[in-house]
C-alpha cells in the first residue's frame, strides 16, 4: 500500500439540539463526496459529531441524556456513513457518545472515536481518557461542561493500529492538550493521529484566556506532532451552537509541526492535504529518535 495518503478533514458547523441524526449524517456524507472528488483516502470528522455538544446542559433524566448516545454502530441512522464509505472507497473517523453493556451486564458510557475502513471494518476504537469539566450543576457558569458526569474515563488506553499503510492513533479534544497523550502514541511509533474537538471560545474558570483559545489549540497539536514526528489531523465542530461559540481552526499538521492545510470558516468545510507517512522519519530518526536520545531513567515523576 502507498505510504502517501490524501487526507481530508471534515469540519462541521454547529449542530442544533433538535437536529436529527439523519440531517447530520447527510451533512457528513456530502463532505465525504467532496473528499472523494478530491481523491481522498480518509476523511476525519469531529468529536461527538452526530449530535449537539450536550455536556453543556445539566440533565437528570437518564432517558433525556441517553437520547444523545448510540447503542449500536452502525445503526439505521448512521448506516449511510458506512454505505458512503463503501461506495466512495474512503476510510473515515468520527466521534460519538457510546452506550454499551459490558460482559458483567453493566451499562457503560464513553466519549468514543472510531476509524472505519472503506469496507466498513472497524480499524481502531478509542475512548476519551482526559474528560474535562465537572460533575455537578455549577449555576454560576453561562453553560455547563459536564463530561465528567455523562462519561466514564476511557478504558482502552491509547491504542495504535496498523492501518491505511501506516501506524494510526486517535485521541479526543482535551486529550490533545496533554503531552502524555501524544507521547503514549509516539512511543508506539504512531505516524498519524486523528482527533476531533468541541472547544468553546469562552472558558468560564479562566475567561482571561478566551482570546488564546485558537492559539492553545494549534500550540498543543503542533507540539504533539513535532515532538513525536507524526502527522496530526485536528477537526473542529465549530461556530455558534445553541448560543455557545465554538472555535474552528481545523487543520492538518506535518511531522515537522507545520500546518499544511487549514479551514477558514466556522461551518461545514472540507480541507485536504497529501500526507507522506515516510516524512515521519525526518523527525523520528533524528531529533526525536527515542531509542538514542530519550532519558526515561530521569522521568520517574511522570508516572508516580
Ligand atoms: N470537548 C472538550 O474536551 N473541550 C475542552 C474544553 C472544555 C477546554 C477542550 O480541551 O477543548
Amino acid at each position: 500500500m502507498s505510504r502517501t495518503l490524501v487526507i481530508a478533514a471534515g469540519q462541521l458547523g454547529p449542530v442544533a439540539r433538535k437536529e436529527k441524526r439523519s440531517s447530520v449524517v447527510s451533512r457528513m456524507t456530502s463532505l465525504m463526496e467532496t473528499a472523494a472528488d478530491r481523491n481522498a483516502d480518509l476523511v476525519v470528522f469531529p468529536e461527538l459529531a452526530l449530535t449537539t455538544f450536550f455536556p453543556r446542559w445539566y440533565m437528570e433524566d437518564q432517558a433525556e441524556i441517553d437520547a444523545f448516545f448510540e447503542t449500536e454502530m452502525p445503526s439505521e441512522e448512521t448506516l449511510p456513513l458506512f454505505d458512503a464509505a463503501r461506495r466512495l472507497g474512503l476510510a473515515f473517523s468520527f466521534g460519538f457518545a457510546e452506550k454499551t453493556v459490558d460482559d458483567n451486564g453493566e451499562t457503560r458510557r464513553f466519549n468514543t472515536s472510531l476509524l472505519v475502513a472503506p469496507d466498513g471494518a472497524i480499524l481502531l476504537k478509542y475512548r476519551k481518557i482526559h474528560l474535562p469539566g465537572h460533575r455537578e450543576n455549577e449555576t454560576w457558569r453561562p453553560f455547563q461542561h459536564l463530561e465528567k458526569r455523562y462519561f466514564e474515563t476511557g478504558d482502552l488506553g491509547f491504542p495504535v493500529a496498523e492501518a491505511l499503510g501506516g501506524r494510526v492513533g486517535m485521541c479526543i479534544c482535551n486529550d490533545r492538550r496533554w503531552p502524555e497523550t501524544f507521547r503514549m502514541l509516539g512511543l508506539q511509533k504512531a505516524e498519524l493521529v486523528l482527533l476531533g474537538y468541541n472547544t468553546p471560545v469562552h472558558y468560564p474558570p479562566a475567561p482571561e484566556h478566551d482570546h488564546l483559545q485558537d492559539f492553545h489549540n494549534h500550540l498543543s497539536m503542533q507540539a504533539g506532532a513535532y515532538q513525536n514526528g507524526t502527522w496530526v489531523v485536528g477537526v473542529a465542530k465549530a461556530g455558534c451552537e445553541e448560543g455557545c461559540d465554538l472555535i474552528g481552526g481545523t487543520c492538518i499538521i506535518a511531522p515537522t509541526g507545520e500546518i499544511v492545510a487549514r479551514c477558514s470558516t466556522l461551518g461545514d468545510e472540507l480541507i485536504t492535504a497529501v500526507c507522506n507517512l515516510d516524512r515521519c522519519r525526518e523527525i523520528q530518526d533524528n531529533i526525536f529518535d527515542f531509542a538514542q536520545h530519550r532519558q526515561p531513567r530521569h522521568y520517574g515523576l511522570l508516572v508516580t
